[in-house]
């Protein structure tokens, strides 16, 4: 297996991806990727069709969102309990997490880990 990732000090997604595949214990090899200049970001989409990070690669075939990588983690890897057990606590936690996957936009913006954000450098 292989996560394809950006840097992990500023690259909140990329960090997702590793820290849900180092939670499962797994065996995983990590491709650096880069995307700040048009050459890299064409590599990236070579690679990945969404031209995002992270991807994981899986025999071959490859997995190319944060949620897809928790949700294929969680389903090979049960013992890591990367959902509650409880129905009712693992319906909350979805919830959250898919509000975190597609909202809270203007919060990812301006809230980054990077140099040039308040909180991040
Ligand atoms: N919905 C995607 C979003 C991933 C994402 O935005 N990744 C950023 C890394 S921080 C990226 O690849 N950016 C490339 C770019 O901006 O060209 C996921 O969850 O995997």
């Amino acid at each position: 297996m292989e996560l394809l990732i950006g840097p992990r000090t500023y690259s909140t997604w990329s960090l997702r991806g590793w820290l849900v595949m180092k939670a499962t214990g797994a065996d995983f090899a990590v491709r650096d990727a880069r995307y700040d200049t048009p050459e890299a970001k064409a590599a990236l989409l070579a690679v990945s069709p969404s031209g995002f990070v992270p991807a994981l690669t899986v025999d071959g075939e490859l997995i190319w969102d944060t949620l897809a990588i928790a949700e294929w983690a969680a389903e090979h890897y049960p013992q890591a309990g990367l959902w509650p057990a409880d129905p009712v606590a693992r319906a909350l936690a979805r919830s959250v997490t898919a509000e975190m996957h597609s909202g809270f936009s203007a919060l990812r913006t301006f809230c980054g880990m990077g140099p040039d954000h308040p909180i991040g450098g």
